[in-house]
């Protein structure tokens, strides 16, 4: 089974499907042994990676070498971060053969202007399109696909905008009638009252995708019991985890002048090895190195 069937059978199977951020191969790996059904092909963290704010400034290409990459490294269906597509909706078009081509099982578009602004920024200039504007990007994604069971999921940065539920609402109901297979609605808010009221006035056919960044009390028990919520995306929590280990071991070796403490406090080298699966090197080497 495609990876693409496979996510839409998790998710009907599950109920519910956990998707982690990944910003490389290694961390796809690491999500999929960890147990994860999907990954999220991340802009900020890609842009994190390249130790850039994620406002437009990775251009699809480092986006698409990337995704490609991590395909290559894991079976696990992939949910491709295209921001706002890249222009207008004959770029979208263009973007989704890339990324249909490039490994990705679906993709999330967002309903800002381009260049956009990171969601969870304070103060951040949210802008957003006119709702046709970004229907016409919808309906052309759903035209693009190849693949029917390759999802397009719109997101709406109502909220995040300030706009308030009622906009909200409006937005992802429009985006149904375009076409979307799932609505994405994101929220800033450190508690968990904007998307638990969202889901709860939500009667629109096609069921929910959160990002719980900012309000990480919601966990996947509280998330079912709302019942129209089908897919979380863990959309920081990779490059945050990476960072943490590395500033903190980091630190230690400036401050130890030195390694002699905290290499029994990392991964051995041997277990980088197994992740690369090194094995399978040796193996290929003694069969055809003569
Ligand atoms: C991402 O991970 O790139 C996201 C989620 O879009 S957020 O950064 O919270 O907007
Ligand atoms: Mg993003």
């Amino acid at each position: 089974m495609f990876p693409a069937k496979r996510l839409r059978t998790c998710m009907a199977e599950t109920g519910l499907v956990h998707v982690m951020a990944a910003h490389s191969p290694l961390s796809a790996v690491l999500a999929e042994e960890a147990g994860f059904d999907g990954l999220w092909a991340s802009g900020f963290e890609l842009s994190a990676l390249y130790g850039l704010p994620d406002m437009s400034l990775i251009s699809m290409t480092q986006h698409l070498d990337m995704l490609r990459a991590i395909a290559g490294r894991t079976r696990l269906p992939i949910v491709a971060d295209i921001d706002t597509g890249y222009g207008n909706a004959i770029n979208v078009i263009h973007a989704i053969g890339e990324y249909e081509r490039a490994g990705a099982s679906a993709v999330v578009i967002e309903d800002k202007t381009f260049p956009k602004v990171t969601s969870l920024v304070a103060d951040g200039r949210q802008e957003l399109l006119r709702i046709e504007e970004f229907q016409g990007k919808t309906e052309a994604a759903v035209t693009a696909r190849r693949d029917p069971d390759f999802l397009i999921i719109a997101r709406t940065e109502a909220l995040i905008a300030g706009l308030g539920e009622a906009e909200a609402l409006r937005r992802a109901q429009a985006y149904v009638e375009a076409g979307a297979d799932m609505i994405l609605i994101h929220s800033k808010k450190k508690d968990t009252s904007e998307i638990e009221s969202f889901s709860r006035a939500w009667t629109g056919s096609v069921p929910l995708v959160i990002v719980p960044n900012a309000y990480p009390d919601l966990d996947a028990k509280r998330v079912k019991a709302l019942g129209n919520i089908r897919m979380m995306i863990y959309g920081n929590y990779g490059i945050r985890a990476a960072a943490t280990c590395m500033q903190e071991t980091f630190r230690r070796i400036i401050v130890d002048g030195g390694v002699q403490n905290v290499h029994k406090d990392i991964l051995p080298v041997d277990e980088i090895f197994r992740l690369q699966k090194i094995h399978e090197v040796r193996a290929a080497e003694a069969r055809f190195l003569r």
